[in-house]
């Protein structure tokens, strides 16, 4: 590993192996999540959901609830008439379908709330629910993009085929590039509908105060996103309401938005003046709490003879699911596949078109390497196919598109700020020992066994910030700020505007904070995820925040250090550039005696009227605002299968991932990261599917039927580190997180593609489960 590049700090806290703090409570029991919020008279709320994909209401009877034991409140649409639908905020331009927090008189998708029922506790909200009557008129549902927009019927009767939200980009040149090429490959690949398994699932807690103060305990990625969203559903002014993340279990991309229930919930803390829970239960989170990822996608590639990419060409289709509520949720996905098409290579020319459809399912939202899993996996598949059918070595015809490691501009004006784009390729082929593959399938193959290896070189678009989501094409600005202060006992609080779920941020902005100020790890508390206590801040998702938690704590935490120095200045009567900060003191360098510890320096700064007259405010406190420009981090996984011919299953039997993002922070909790990720890529390639019946019912509504990968179906996992600091960056950091997951279904399925390559095996539908595998092996092509 090379040694992460210093700033002017040097006590070498930035990019060590600090065990992550926030692990203790974790697996001792002690964290506390929304479901452990004890409120006194708190009551909970249990939902009534449409049970039938599509259908108009005739009539729906709460009678019976109304008057069932403990029951407090049935709350249907009409209760609900004063909360506005949750919709679409972004000045983009496709067709609204707002989602209201309970079904007025229609029906989208099975699982949509209609009822809310608020009683004593759950046992009694439930009960309660089971004795409200729904008539529905049914309607046909509409369950296939292509179905839906052909011939219909309309979910919403405004938007006409379905489609909501078109966009298309045309570089120039593609077509006669496409026209004058020597070979064109092409695939439509249908990509499977998944979720983000959390282990915990969706909760909300809201408790209505006297004064007016609405607080609501979530489990969340962004509060303060969402504290504006519920104060314009609820029509309440921001500073009425406080959001309070407790522990989180894990979120995966959609805890960044309100969700009906959430809207429920609030509404009825502040009707009833007591405060309401509703904890999702997993089948509800598996039916109705937001589904990801699923498309349908075709792709070709334009070749010259000499294996060099002379232009892409694609059609995104999203299966958006039955709302359009919010772009960044539903539109995504889509969008950001398109994007990124190009990945790490030179792409001369490019056209693509974009669809968002509605259909009868669950609205989706994102989802761990969100669009861009399908436009790598697309990407590297046809890369494969495509050398084959050229006669060049697959990872020669990648070598000859690979981009160069200086900063440059794709194609679709994504600012990549350079990377190691051929030595990530490079140290992943040597890692799994690529060349010694033939030999070691050729063995195999002798013994009836088949073995296959699958390479995916991949760039990630993290830090999302204002320049980003611009280019993008969601204008979202992005404000983000922290605070950093030192207390009068000398130990540092830093504010930050990320929203901590499971990265290890309060270890690694701790880092970054001790390494500047002079303290340890242990001196410096991280505060975040409550709107009344931390700073303003989009929250953590696209991978943004080491670059806007970490380089905004890196701001204020220099900041504080001038502030810091500057009173030391005046009581060690020396000029600040003599001073050093060490170990909780700050000192003359040269002169091992006169030295100050911190809770001195925060003294004389509150209380030293000799300090406070020369300084006027000497106050050890600082805010600062941060945005950042976007950062592409990259590597490259590589991994080497086993296909069981009989079986239709595949083992996983070496799995190398390489990444590179800049400088790292702490490469243990990186690692953890790009594990993760990679885990539930091997779901997404070979068992992660969200089913639904041809009647529009969800089949998968149990982890007996929704398949996550288990300890078993993974092998160990060597990672390996490249270090290219971002030239853009505060700090040189690029965002990480979703790496692996993008580019760990491709190098999975271009594995079992080569294992079965005597079959003449192709991919065309994921998941690659053993029975698409086995089906696939009989027809000659998977899918
Ligand atoms: N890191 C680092 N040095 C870098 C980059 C990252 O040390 N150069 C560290 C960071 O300090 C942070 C972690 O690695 O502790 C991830 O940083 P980053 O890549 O900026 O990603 P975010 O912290 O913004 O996390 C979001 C990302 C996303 S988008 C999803 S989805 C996802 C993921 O994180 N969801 C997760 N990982 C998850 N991990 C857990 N446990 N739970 C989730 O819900
Ligand atoms: S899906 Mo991650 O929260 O961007």
């Amino acid at each position: 590993e090379q040694a992460p590049e210093r700033g002017e700090e040097a006590q070498g806290l930035i990019g060590a192996r600090v065990r992550r703090r926030e692990d203790g409570r974790m697996v001792t029991g002690a964290a506390r999540y929304v479901a452990d919020v004890e409120l006194p008279r708190c009551c909970e709320a249990a939902f009534v959901r449409s049970t039938v994909a599509h259908a108009r209401i005739a009539a729906v009877d709460v009678e019976a609830a109304r008057a069932a034991p403990g029951v407090l409140a049935v709350l249907t649409a009409a209760e609900l008439a004063a909360v506005r639908p949750l919709a679409d905020l972004l000045e983009i331009e496709s067709i609204k379908t707002p989602r209201p927090p309970l079904a007025t008189d229609r029906v989208r998708y099975v699982g949509e709330p209609i009822v809310a029922v608020i009683a004593e506790d759950r046992y009694a909200a439930e009960d309660a629910a089971e004795l409200v009557v729904v008539d529905y008129e049914e309607l046909e549902p509409v369950l296939d993009v292509d179905v839906a927009i052909a011939r219909g019927p309309l979910l919403h009767d405004h938007v006409p085929e379905n489609v909501y939200f078109r966009s298309e980009f045309r570089s120039g040149g593609a077509e006669e590039a496409f026209a004058g090429a020597d070979l064109v490959v092409a695939r439509t690949l249908r990509v499977n509908r998944q979720l983000a398994s959390s282990m915990e699932t969706r909760g909300v807690v809201a408790q209505a105060e006297p004064d007016g103060l609405l607080t609501v305990w979530l489990s969340s990625q962004a509060p303060f996103q969402q504290r504006y969203l519920f104060a314009l559903a609820l029509g309440l002014p921001e500073s009425r309401i406080r959001v309070v993340v407790p522990d989180v279990g894990g979120a995966f991309g959609p805890k960044d938005f309100v969700f009906p229930e959430d809207l429920c919930v609030a509404h009825a803390a502040l009707t009833l003046g007591r405060p309401v829970r509703w904890i999702e239960d997993r089948q509800e989170n598996l039916m109705a709490g937001s589904h990801s990822k699923e498309q349908k996608l075709t792709v070709e590639l334009a070749f010259a003879d000499d294996g060099r990419l002379l232009a892409m060409r694609g059609r995104f289709v999203g299966d958006t699911g039955a709302f359009a509520y919010s772009a960044p949720a539903g539109l995504v996905d889509v969008m950001f596949t398109a994007q990124s098409l190009p990945g790490p290579y030179v792409v001369p020319a490019y056209d693509y078109d974009v669809l968002g459809v509605l259909t009868n399912k669950t609205p989706v939202a994102p989802y761990r390497g969100v669009g861009i899993t399908a436009a790598q996996t697309a990407r590297e598949l046809l890369l494969d196919e495509a050398a084959e059918r050229l006669g060049i070595d697959r990872v020669e015809l990648r070598r000859r598109n690979l981009l160069g490691d200086e900063p440059t501009r794709s194609i679709t004006g994504q600012e990549y700020d350079g990377g190691s784009y051929r030595t990530s390729l490079e140290r992943a082929l040597e890692r799994i020992d690529w060349g010694g593959f033939p030999a070691r399938q050729a063995a195999a193959r002798a013994e009836g066994r088949h073995l296959g290896i699958g390479v995916s070189p991949f760039i990630e678009g993290t830090s999302l910030g204002t320049m980003a989501q611009l280019q993008s094409g969601f204008p979202m600005p992005s404000h983000d700020h922290a605070w950093a202060a030192v207390d009068l006992t000398g130990t540092v609080a830093v504010g930050v505007p990320t929203c901590n779920h499971g990265q290890g941020h309060a270890t690694a902005f701790a880092q970054v904070a001790a390494e500047v100020l002079g303290v340890g790890v242990d001196d410096v508390r991280v505060v975040e995820r409550d709107t009344e206590s931390s700073p303003w801040g989009m929250g953590t998702y696209a991978s943004r925040s080491a670059v806007f938690g970490g380089g905004a704590v890196l701001k204020a935490a220099r900041l504080l250090r001038e502030r810091i120095l500057r009173v030391a200045s005046l009581l060690l009567e020396a000029p600040p550039e003599a001073l050093a900060l060490e170990d909780g003191f700050v000192g003359i360098a040269g002169v091992p005696d006169a030295r100050i510890p911190l809770a001195g320096i925060a003294g004389a700064a509150h209380f030293d009227p000799g300090v406070r007259a020369a300084l006027g405010d000497a106050g050890l406190r600082v805010g600062v605002f941060h945005d950042a420009p976007p950062a592409y981090s990259n590597g490259c996984i590589a991994v080497e299968v086993e296909v069981d011919v009989e079986l239709g299953t595949v083992r996983l039997l070496r799995t190398v991932a390489v990444e590179d993002c800049g400088t790292m922070l702490n490469p243990t909790i990186v690692e953890g990261q790009v594990r993760g990720g990679l885990v539930q890529g091997i779901g997404a390639a070979l068992l992660e599917h969200a089913v639904y019946d041809d009647d529009g019912q969800p089949l998968t509504t149990t982890y007996m039927d929704y398949l996550v990968p288990r300890s078993s179906d993974v092998s160990a996992i060597e990672v390996d580190h490249v270090v290219t600091p971002s030239p853009r960056t505060l700090g040189g950091m690029k965002g990480m997180a979703e790496g692996s997951s993008i580019a760990t279904p491709a190098a999975v399925l271009n594995a079992v593609a080569d294992a079965l390559s005597p079959y003449g095996f192709r991919v065309e539908r994921l998941p690659l489960g053993p029975h698409a595998v086995w089906e696939g092996l009989r027809s000659g092509r998977a899918g």
